[in-house]
């Protein structure tokens, strides 16, 4: 496994991703370039690749960048979502329970967290906004009602009522 550190340049409108050789050193930057003024970005699977993916949240441009990974340590060119006004923190996330990885970003301008929902292949939908606090600058998604069982019976169910003889194995 190779281990990268990434880092959002509020000035460049841009990232730098450092590459380690797995001894804790690193290889100088390669830059992939985002909105404007990232604030923050995030790390996770967004396709479902096996590929680590990045989610950049822009303040100036009040979206977040999704740039796919390609395996080789570099990124394809981002793709833009639109979220809430002042975009400063991202996390990617399983927030609705259908297997696919979403985002929440914290709005900084407007006082909300926006939730985009993730379709598994990279891809996002618009934003719901959900009012927070003034100015929120950082946000965390954790699972704090067991969503992932949830998730698995819902599946369940869906699956049963699409096909009553393809049911999930019992626990
Ligand atoms: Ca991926
Ligand atoms: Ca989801």
């Amino acid at each position: 496994m190779t281990m990268a550190t990434v880092t959002a340049n509020f000035s460049g409108d841009d990232i730098s991703v450092l590459l380690g050789d797995g001894t804790g050193s690193f290889a100088p930057e390669t830059r992939f370039a985002g909105g404007k003024r990232p604030m923050s970005v995030a790390v996770g699977d967004v396709n479902g690749n096996g590929v680590s993916d990045l989610a950049i949240a822009n303040r100036d441009s009040n979206d977040v960048s999704i740039l796919l990974g390609n395996g080789a340590g570099g990124f394809g060119a981002a793709s833009s979502y639109p979220a809430g006004k002042g975009a400063a923190s991202v996390v990617i996330s399983q927030l609705n329970g259908d297997d696919h990885p979403d985002l929440a970003v914290g709005d900084s301008a407007s006082g909300n967290t926006s939730v985009l929902p993730g379709d598994g292949t990279g891809t996002f939908g618009s934003p719901t906004s959900y009012t927070t606090g003034i100015e929120p600058r950082s946000v965390a998604a954790g699972d704090q009602w067991g969503l992932q069982n949830r998730s698995r019976d819902r599946r369940l169910w869906k699956r049963q009522s699409v096909s009553p003889v393809e049911h999930l194995p019992d626990p």
